[in-house]
């Protein structure tokens, strides 16, 4: 998160850090994510690595409840130095947008559904969001959050927040365009402000807007070109093109597990 200030401890529950675990074991930082179901995190596409799609060992796992990052140390399933608040789950499957194109720099239908292994329990810090399901007519403002990259080049290591005006489309199709970049109905725009912006390691989290008293994900970060320029707003999936698709995989995960 460019340009954002610290999170109230609490703030954005459904926050989830997805850790990436490569074949040798090495655990790192990937994306963001956000529960929307007890047992269920929507991501980014682009998060998911193919290569770590592993038939054995856990090539991921994900975190929720975190603050700041630095307080624990072994938060891997079962790990004994994870924070109450914290807690961590393995993953079952990953779903990836079949649409989605690894090689398409449009990054159309970069969205994935993570089931975890067991429900969370739901906590102070521990919640999920609500899906928006019609695009909202007149947003004023948008929220972010997420521990990525800020103006200092490196990731957070408390959970940062931002807000962010609406860009419209036809004018971020536009901008984008100059660069052989196409932006379609299942994209968002927003920021472009100088400075405010989301950033490498923010994919996958929500775009967040609210009522005044609840939060809805009307998007999830996908790409941008740099972080916090002016005039380039972040492109967001919308979460209302896709959420049949969402609510289609989650009934099917269920479905064939039981
Ligand atoms: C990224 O690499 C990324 N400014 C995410 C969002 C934006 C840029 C990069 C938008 O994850």
């Amino acid at each position: 998160i460019v340009g954002g200030t610290e999170a109230v401890l609490g703030e954005y529950p459904w926050m989830a850090r997805i850790i990436h675990k490569n074949k040798y074991g090495h655990k790192s930082y990937g994306c963001a994510g956000f529960l929307i179901h007890p047992k269920y995190v929507a991501t980014a596409a682009h998060c998911i690595k193919s290569d770590s799609i592993q038939t054995r060992g856990e090539p991921y796992s994900v975190l929720l409840g975190e603050h700041n990052v630095t307080t624990l140390i072994d938060c891997s399933p079962g790990g004994t130095f994870c924070a109450e608040k914290t807690q961590a789950k393995r993953i079952s499957k990953v779903i990836v947008h079949e649409n989605y194109s690894k090689t398409s720099k449009n990054h159309h239908n970069d969205i994935a559904l993570i089931s975890l292994n067991s429900a969370v329990r739901l906590s102070e810090y521990v919640q999920p969001i609500c899906l928006l399901d019609e695009e909202a007519p007149e947003v004023k403002k948008y929220y972010i959050s997420g521990w990525g990259k800020t103006e200092t080049e490196q990731s957070s290591k408390v959970k940062l927040r931002v807000d962010l005006v609406p860009y419209e489309r036809e004018r971020c199709k536009d901008q984008f365009q100059v660069l052989d970049l196409e932006i379609n109905e299942s994209q968002i725009c927003a920021g472009g402000e100088k400075s405010k912006d989301s950033c490498n390691g923010d994919s996958g989290g929500p775009l967040m807007i609210t009522n005044g008293t609840h939060h809805f994900a009307s998007g999830l970060v996908s790409y941008g070109v740099g972080c916090g320029m002016q005039n380039w707003p972040g492109v967001y999936t919308s979460v209302p093109y896709y959420v049949n698709w969402i609510k289609k995989h989650m009934v099917e995960i269920n479905t064939r597990s039981r």
